[in-house]
């Protein structure tokens, strides 16, 4: 996936692209067998939805322990995109699955953005940073597709609460202020992240986005990549491998492992 001068100017503009239905069937189906493996997962990497019960939230470190997601986070069809946006070598800085599952399980996502966790307990020092999202199952209208502010990464680094119960639960989102949602959601409109599994898209760390919860029967499983510049690989130590991946080798380094 080579991306044109247009594409590149329109991720500098809205903060992402969207690429609906990218993957061929055949992978994004091996990705969703392999999914149902990777929920059965037991661990500290596996963190639990807050209302309690077994429902899985977000699951880390897919790509270390699942061959099918290992071999997708190293693949050109992201290196090479990635790589040109930060016009860098890049590494996988982190990986989590968020499998909102369906009938409620899947709890909300308040507006935030993903930076500055990463900036303040991992020590990355700049927003130099690409989120692909893979959708492993649809994404609908009706089960609760990603919610993005596009141009919202333009403001750069918004004022934002870490939400202490999801501090206690390992993922730690800062919540950006009502009167900046607002402001922003006015000034740029909301757009729901819609396509078909398989589908990509290539995210700005500081794009504000969030999600309702699921209350839908189906589940709607993303996948979300991290990738970081190498030239600003993270200085923090603090947080285990699933969340801050110490091995900073160059993606482009590993080979071509299609
Ligand atoms: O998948 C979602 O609904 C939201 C997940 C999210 O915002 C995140 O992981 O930062």
């Amino acid at each position: 996936m080579s991306l044109t001068d247009p594409q590149l100017n329109e991720f500098h503009e809205k903060g992402f692209l969207f690429f609906p239905g990218r993957l061929e069937a055949a992978r994004t189906l091996e990705l969703q067998q392999a999914l149902e493996t990777v929920l059965e997962r037991r661990g500290p990497e596996v963190i639990r939805e807050e209302s309690g019960g077994t429902s899985a939230r977000l699951v880390f470190g897919a790509h270390q322990y699942s061959e099918p997601f290992g071999r997708l986070a190293s693949s050109p069809d992201f290196v090479s995109p990635v790589g040109r946006i930060l016009e860098d070598e890049i590494y996988l800085h982190q990986s989590r699955i968020n499998p909102k599952m369906g009938m409620g399980q899947g709890g909300a996502w308040t507006w935030h953005q993903d930076y500055p966790p990463w900036k303040t307990i991992d020590g990355m020092a700049q927003p130099r940073c690409i989120v692909a999202a893979v959708f492993l199952d649809a994404c609908t209208p009706v089960n609760s597709p990603l919610l993005l502010i596009p141009g919202s990464h333009n403001h750069g680094l918004l004022d934002s609460q870490p939400m202490t119960e999801s501090s206690r639960h390992g993922y730690d989102l800062h919540a950006i202020t009502t009167t900046d949602v607002e402001q922003l959601a006015d000034e740029h409109g909301i757009e729901p992240l819609i396509g078909p599994a398989g589908s990509v898209a290539l995210i700005h760390c500081n794009l504000v986005h969030g999600s309702a919860n699921n209350v839908s029967p189906w589940r709607r499983a993303i996948l979300y990549l991290v990738y970081n510049a190498v030239s600003n690989a993270c200085t923090g130590t603090s947080r285990p491998w699933y969340q801050n991946n110490r091995d900073f080798t160059s993606l482009s380094q590993v080979g071509n492992p299609e």
